[in-house]
């Protein structure tokens, strides 16, 4: 297996991550943002939505999207409950992730980290996803703090698909974390679980 990924992205980071926590391996071609490797990799058909990650299957299929990817590499494994309901629980948080989290906090931490995005960094534009990055934290938030994990009571791909932009969501985007304390718990949590890789590893 090869995985495209963008060494500085949560959505690459999180299937790394994942991958680690298996214990399997694959070969990993970087596509920063910006970069000629990047640019090859779209003009060479790899990335089908032109955006990173990407694994690459020995036979040659191409799976894009990150959250697709993770459950595909889950199938099988504790980090995919078998449990009908369970599994939709699962696939709840990570829809929810693309079509609202990462929209915010992952776009501020964008807006910030990229030298090329700082131009549309508008103070009122990071006053308004400040607003509602706390609103959005705030339902992590609520679940967490009545339960170890986002669904059941082991962790899943639902976790480590939130992982990624939340885990820099302080220092990257610029969020108060400091109103979230089982955020923070959940976070040391998934630190401590054995394979864990940071973003930068
Ligand atoms: N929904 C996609 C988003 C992927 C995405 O936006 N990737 C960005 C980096 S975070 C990218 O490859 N950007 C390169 C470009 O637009 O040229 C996923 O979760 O995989």
């Amino acid at each position: 297996m090869r995985l495209f990924s963008m060494p500085s992205s949560g959505n690459s980071y999180k299937v790394r991550l994942l991958m680690s926590l298996l214990g399997r391996q694959c070969d990993t071609v970087d596509v920063e943002y910006e970069t000629e490797a990047l640019d090859r990799a779209k003009a060479e058909g790899r990335l089908p939505f032109g955006k990173a990650p990407v694994l690459e299957l020995d036979d040659g299929r191409l799976l894009p999207e990150s959250n697709a990817i993770l459950f595909w590499l889950a199938e099988g494994t504790s980090f995919l409950p078998e449990n009908a309901f369970r599994r939709a629980e699962v696939m709840s948080w990570m829809f929810w992730e693309q079509n609202q989290h990462e929209g915010v906090i992952a776009v501020r931490g964008a807006l910030l980290f990229y030298p090329q995005r700082r131009h549309l960094a508008t103070p009122e534009r990071l006053a308004e996803l400040l607003e509602r990055g706390h609103q959005l934290l705030q339902v992590m938030e609520d679940r967490l703090a009545t339960q170890d994990w986002l669904v059941g009571d082991a962790p899943s791909i639902a976790d480590i698909c939130l992982y990624g932009y939340t885990h820099t969501a302080e220092e990257r985007s610029g969020f108060d974390m400091a109103r979230f304390p089982a955020i923070n718990r959940w976070l040391a949590r998934i630190a401590a679980l054995p394979g864990y890789v940071g973003l930068g590893e």
